[in-house]
């Protein structure tokens, strides 16, 4: 597949903006690593998903990725979570304008992609709502469904079992809503993944649904595999699309802005040439009448010039 060279992105940023280019990039580097599933996770900062990403990895935050109560994550971060599994922790997003771009890159280079969401804070707020319509962006129905699951984190913490279900089923309304198809939803917990752990509570750890999480992500990731190249092209396809959508939309707006700015240029140019008429008519006039009063001086001098005559003959 021949895909944009480095210019022509940097072409595509100036003129249809940074979002295009970051997709182009993103696609470039996935078929850089064709045998490779990559991972990331997404969502508000401190949803969850650096921990989440070590309980994965079966790592400790000292091992692996810094989880912390204030905006962590600064950059995307890579890690094999087995041979054939990439991870990528990324920022979390509404944090500040530049970790957004960071956080859109790492997504856009991603297979799969985890969004991750802090059920004890209720539904989808407006940032996460509008975030993962920009990041389903063109991606049909079954390619969001292969490509996409939904990961409530803090669910130790999310009220009673009735107050849990009120949430969830308005959580997945709202994302029926944005992406017009039901996703793979999980709620699972990392502080009680890390609890069992430590206290070596098999059951505990089961609850957590952590490895439960993890043993989908593999399946999901070897499913992705057999279907990889036809969807990178679907992908391919559809940027390609909404890259032509954008550039003709372009077009249409430049178009316009010119014609417009031709008709106040002749309007301009119609009214000095409107007031030049005037003015060279006012001449003309005045030509006229100057030239009637020369015609009638020199008649009146001809009388003269007759009676001067008719005198001297005298
Ligand atoms: N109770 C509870 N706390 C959690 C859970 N997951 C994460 N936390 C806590 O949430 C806080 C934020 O966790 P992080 O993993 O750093 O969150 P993040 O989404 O990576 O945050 P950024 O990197 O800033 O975007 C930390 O204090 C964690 O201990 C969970 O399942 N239950
Ligand atoms: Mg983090």
């Amino acid at each position: 597949m021949s895909l944009l060279n480095a210019t022509d992105i940097k072409f595509l940023e100036h003129i249809v903006g940074k979002d295009f280019a970051t997709k182009w990039k993103g696609i470039k580097q996935k078929n850089s690593s064709k045998d490779v599933v990559t991972i990331a996770n997404t969502g508000l900062f401190s949803s969850g998903k650096s921990m989440l990403f070590n309980a994965l990895l079966d790592r400790t935050e000292k091992e692996r990725f810094q989880v912390g109560a204030a905006p962590t994550t600064k950059k995307g971060d890579r890690e094999k979570l087995n041979a054939q599994i990439e991870i990528i922790d990324t920022p979390g997003i509404n944090a500040n304008d530049a970790d957004d771009d960071e956080a859109f890159r790492s997504l856009m280079e991603a297979d799969i992609i985890l969004a991750v969401h802090n059920i004890k804070t209720g539904m989808l707020d407006k940032c996460e709502y509008e975030w993962l319509k920009r990041i389903a962006g063109e991606m049909g129905k079954e390619e969001i469904k292969q490509r996409m699951a939904f990961v409530c984190t803090w669910i130790d913490e999310s009220g009673t079992k009735e107050e849990t279900e009120k949430k969830v089923a308005e959580i997945k309304r709202q994302l029926r809503e944005i992406l017009h198809t039901d996703i793979d939803f999980w709620e699972i917990s990392s502080k009680r993944y890390y609890t069992a752990k430590e206290k070596q509570k098999a059951e505990l750890e089961k609850a957590s649904k952590v490895p439960q999480l993890k043993e989908y992500l593999v399946k999901k990731s070897e499913e992705y595999v057999v279907i990889s190249e036809e969807l990178r092209k679907k992908e391919v396809l559809a940027l390609c699309r909404q890259t032509k959508k954008s550039l003709q939309n372009e077009r249409n707006l430049i178009f316009t802005q010119i014609s417009r700015k031709r008709e106040n240029i002749c309007k301009k140019y119609d009214y000095r040439k409107n007031t030049w008429a005037g003015i060279l008519g006012n001449f003309k006039d005045y030509r006229m009448t100057v030239w009637e009063k020369l015609k009638k001086v020199r008649e009146e001098d001809e009388e003269y010039a007759e009676f001067e005559k008719y005198i001297k003959n005298i």
